[in-house]
């Protein structure tokens, strides 16, 4: 976490808001499951915390497998590992840096394709003219939760006989008609960062199809051991520890609740906002029942100052926006040479990073969309 000037700020009224503030428990509700922790010593390696979440988180999220992981970006490097995948992969420039990194840590070559300008993710209209004989596999991303186009991305994978692996960082819970969109592609890979709605300090998992995938990421995971003497594969430490795992059995017990509160400011913050000029949404599934793990805005030339002026002034009252996806990952040394990154190629994910802010949410009670809101509302110059 980087640290900011407003900590310790004797100056200012208010606290620090930051774009989100981690959920914890009561630390009394933690307690025990630490002493079962202590009592039994097993810290890791797949113990009882790990198998009860594995089972608790499949069972609350709606599917079949799920594979705890150290962190999402680990799960995400393992997935691609899961599927031998070799070659060039379909992605996103609009996303968080961890989804191409996953790529070149696999040595695979990222190939960004534009994104749909209405949602943030992947456009599936122009997959297909990306595709080479190189191609191996899509990896899209559901940005802020929001469902990709999915039945357009199996549509051209099936077609063109590719595997889909879905960065779902930040789609926890989400479903569309009460079928979790976990359950689209070969494999989902979630985050389950202390930034997120359900977190386990650092987390992630794989979520797949069946069980002997399963088997395989789990292996993968540890090291590539089958058994005490047997190593499979090169694989690597990827496992969460019991300490997180029996940290997440306890937030799935408060998430549901969690889950409202964000829904309460994400509806208070859209109230709010309906008259403050210059400021937009991106689209939103109404079918869906949403992660709201993020309230991203885009600040349009209406609004009389540019979005990085928006976000210094708002950082000068104390409250922290982020620029969540600015810079493009394809504008980043390690990818601006290829020819995707190539700005021209991807002017609508430019258009976005340029004009989006992420305003603070989380699951506290209290008037923090009003305080947001009434500092947009000053610097538009609009009376509240
Ligand atoms: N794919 C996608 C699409 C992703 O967005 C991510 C992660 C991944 C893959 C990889 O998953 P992980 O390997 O991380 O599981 C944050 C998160 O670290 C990252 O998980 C997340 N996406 C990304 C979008 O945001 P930063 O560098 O912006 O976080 P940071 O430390 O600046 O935190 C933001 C604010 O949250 C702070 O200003 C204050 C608050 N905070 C943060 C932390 C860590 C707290 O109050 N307490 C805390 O402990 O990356």
């Amino acid at each position: 976490m980087r640290t900011d000037p407003m900590r310790n700020n004797p100056a200012m009224s208010r606290p620090p808001l930051y774009v989100t503030r981690p959920y914890l428990p009561p630390l009394e509700e933690f307690t025990p499951l630490l002493r079962e922790i202590w009592d039994s010593r097993v810290l890791t390696n797949g113990g009882p915390f790990h198998q009860r979440l594995e089972a608790a988180l499949a069972e609350y999220l709606g599917v079949p497998h799920v594979a705890l992981f150290n962190n999402g970006t680990v799960a995400l490097m393992v997935a691609l590992q899961a599927l031998q995948v070799q070659g060039e992969v379909i992605t996103t420039p609009y996303t968080f840096v961890a989804t191409p990194h996953a790529l070149l840590w696999n040595k695979l070559t990222p190939v960004f394709v534009d994104i749909d300008p209405r949602t943030g993710n992947l456009d599936p209209a122009l997959i297909e003219e990306a595709i080479s004989e190189r191609t191996a596999a899509i990896l899209p991303v559901h940005c802020y939760g929001e469902p990709c186009d999915t039945a357009a991305i199996a549509e051209v994978a099936r077609r063109r006989r590719l595997p889909v692996i879905y960065d779902a960082a930040h789609a926890f819970g989400v479903q569309r008609d009460g079928r979790s969109l976990l359950l689209e592609g070969d494999l989902s890979v979630l985050s389950f960062h202390a930034t997120k709605t359900f977190h386990t300090f650092e987390g992630g998992a794989v979520v797949c199809h069946d069980a002997a995938m399963k088997r395989r990421i789990d292996d993968l995971k540890n090291f590539g051991f089958r058994n005490q003497i047997t190593v499979i594969e090169a694989g690597l430490n990827g496992k969460m520890n019991e300490m997180q795992a029996a940290f997440g059995l306890l937030m799935l017990n408060h998430i549901d609740e969690l889950r409202e509160r964000r829904a309460a400011m994400v509806a208070q913050y859209d109230a709010l906002l309906a008259g403050v000029p210059g400021i937009a949404r991106l689209a939103r599934d109404a079918s869906a029942r949403a992660a709201n793990g993020y309230y991203p805005v885009l600040i349009e030339p209406g609004f009389g100052l540019h979005r990085d002026e928006v976000h210094r002034r708002l950082e000068a009252k104390g409250i922290f926006t982020r620029r969540y996806f600015y810079p493009l990952v394809s504008d980043m040394p390690m990818y601006r040479d290829l020819p995707s990154a190539h700005p021209l190629r991807l002017p609508r994910a430019r258009a976005l990073a340029d004009s989006v802010l992420c305003l603070p949410l989380h699951a506290e009670p209290g008037d923090d969309a009003e305080r947001v809101v009434n500092a947009l509302r000053e610097l538009a110059g609009v009376c509240a």
